[in-house]
């Protein structure tokens, strides 16, 4: 089994339920189990500018999947989901992004872990933060140090937002 962190983010469309719906259909997926969820926040985009504002969130899962494995999952979930892949910092229903397998550090054409440019994205570490305060990455630099280098992205925790009930039934 390994530990994994998936980014989850939407700026079209219902965003509240397209982040909920992204969960529940990954803890759906053989092999997958999700294990803990942050609150959903609401972040200004980063890249393109002009365009809504996402809501995003990281959840954690033990997985038996291999690390490709659990990317085509994610790529299939976004797909299920109706994501079409026209502009690449454009708007989208929803992103899957998987940030962290384990201590693996690789850098293959399909997939590049821990995920490039997470450490630059306050929407990534300010929710992965709230699950996993103590992560280290692979490299051995601590989750909080990479935190405190960021300047303010206009991330705001939307605590009346739930965006799962299912880990509290299992
Ligand atoms: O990489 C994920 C898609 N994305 C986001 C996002 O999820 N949140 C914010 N705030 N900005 C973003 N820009 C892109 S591209």
């Amino acid at each position: 089994m390994a530990t994994a962190f998936i980014g989850l983010g939407s700026n079209l469309g219902d965003r509240i339920s397209n982040i909920q719906k992204a969960i529940e259909q990954l803890n759906r997926r053989e092999g997958i189990a999700v294990t803990k969820i942050s609150s959903i926040y609401e972040t200004a985009p980063i890249g393109l500018t002009e365009q809504p504002d996402f809501l995003n969130a990281v959840a954690e899962v033990e997985t038996s999947l291999k690390a490709l494995d659990l990317l085509h999952v994610a790529l299939d979930v976004e797909n299920d989901m109706g994501r079409i892949r026209n502009l690449r910092w454009g708007p989208r229903v929803i992103d899957i992004d998987l940030l962290i397998y384990d201590d693996l550090q690789t850098a293959e054409p399909e997939l590049t872990l821990p995920h490039p440019r997470m450490r630059e994205r306050a929407f990534v570490l300010i929710p992965l933060s709230e699950i996993a305060p103590d992560l280290r990455f692979p490299d051995g630099e601590v989750l909080a140090d990479a935190l405190k280098r960021l300047d303010d992205q206009h991330v705001r925790r939307r605590t009346e937002i739930i965006a799962c009930n299912f880990l509290d039934t299992k």
